[in-house]
């Protein structure tokens, strides 16, 4: 079965937000971002409809540019710019949505920024089959959002990506594994995400303008030219990439716990299956992308299914398996002595858990926001 990834864009997305909700916007050029305060304002552009993008305006012009150029396309007898506010908290709660909708469609679904997602869709089994799913997706974000959105379709999420940037709006490519190098040869670098504005300067000095021409260069010159990216950059330009479709979906807590052949009384087993379930604990973190915890949780059973769990929350987030082992080891002590086992009950199951995780560092959905 082939390895089939889609990639999803909204078309103009904050923009065709706002021409939805206000139907006095449609057919305008309309701008979102900063207050354009008469051409003094400060801030940037956050996005454009097409209308707009006609003018020069895109995302992360100036405001004060921005303005400018709507005066001279008023005075060219075209219509001015309507220049809308961001509201942030609207464009969230529609990603939300149309994440929902791709989610009934694609299961396996990672959101990769406020509009757009990739999809693992390698189970419809062919192109043809994964082009009609998202024909579908499409025409359901239609119907439901009254939003367009474009979607890239190939062997990777690289080809996936650069696809759906290709024919917006309210496009639809498909990029198969065995024209993967040929569609990318005659881009320009900068379609390759990660080239961007100066790196592209830096490969014109060189002559170097299109995909095809880095595809000259062996891995050594690359890195020589663009460091460490410069490496990556030779699977690239060739159409590889094995970067995994993952959900980023985090989950509150992890734990595992172990039932016993026999109930144990013998502290000394305890103990080690204690240290066994942190290691394993640790791993599964790791597994889920993340790396810290702050809060434990250990669950003891008895052998008459009484059941209590202790917890501990602290101070600062770990990330060691000899952290999290002496902190379980405190939660067990008064479950082996009489102070929460006064019968000196055996134990039939331990489970450790952890909970408040985190990645070690921050995601920043919006980059610039
Ligand atoms: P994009 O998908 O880059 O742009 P877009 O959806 O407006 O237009 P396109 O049809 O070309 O995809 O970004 C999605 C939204 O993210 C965009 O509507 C506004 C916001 N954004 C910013 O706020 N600042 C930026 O610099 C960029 C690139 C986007
Ligand atoms: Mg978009």
């Amino acid at each position: 079965m082939p390895r089939i990834v889609a990639h999803l864009d909204m078309d103009a997305f904050f923009a065709a937000i706002e021409e939805r909700d206000t139907p006095a916007f449609r057919g305008l050029p309309l701008v979102v971002g900063a207050d354009p305060r008469g051409g003094k304002g400060r801030g940037v552009a956050a996005t454009s409809n097409y209308r707009a993008r006609a003018y020069g305006i895109h995302s992360a012009t100036p405001i004060s540019v921005a303005w400018r150029l709507s005066e001279a396309a008023r005075r060219a007898g075209k219509p001015p710019v309507t220049f809308v506010s961001v509201d942030m908290a609207k464009y969230a709660r529609v990603s939300d949505a149309v994440l929902g909708i791709m989610r009934r469609f694609i299961p396996l679904v990672e959101p990769a920024s406020i509009d757009e997602a990739y999809g693992d869709v390698s189970a419809t089994g062919s192109y043809e089959e994964a082009e009609r799913l998202c024909r579908e997706l499409k025409q359901a974000i239609r119907t439901e959002q009254r939003l367009t959105a474009s979607v890239g379709i190939g062997p990777n999420k690289l080809i996936a990506k650069i696809a759906s940037g290709l024919r917006k709006p309210d496009g639809l490519t498909v990029v198969r594994e065995a024209e993967a190098e040929a569609f990318l040869e005659p881009l320009s670098v900068r379609a390759i995400p990660g080239i961007g504005p100066k790196t592209e300067r830096h490969l014109a000095r060189q002559g170097i303008m299109l995909v095809r021409d880095l595809k000259t260069l062996g891995p050594a010159r690359l890195e020589g030219l663009l460091g460490k990216r410069g490496v990556e950059l030779y699977d690239k330009v060739r159409g590889l990439d094995s970067t995994p479709v993952e959900t980023s979906f985090q989950p509150k807590s992890i734990g595992e716990q172990e039932t016993f052949e026999t109930d144990v009384r013998d502290s000394r087993l305890l103990v080690e299956q204690l240290a066994a379930l942190s290691r394993d604990v640790i791993a599964r973190l790791h597994r889920e992308g993340l790396h810290r915890f702050r809060t434990i949780v250990l669950t003891v059973r008895f052998a008459d299914f009484e059941t209590k769990s202790r917890a501990r929350t602290l101070a600062r987030p770990a990330g060691e398996a000899v952290t999290l082992r002496r902190e379980a080891l405190k939660l067990l002590m008064p479950f082996l002595d009489r102070r929460d086992n006064p019968r000196r009950k055996a134990i039939r199951l331990l489970g450790l858990r952890v909970e408040q995780l985190d990645e070690g560092r921050q995601r920043n959905l919006y980059g610039q926001e």
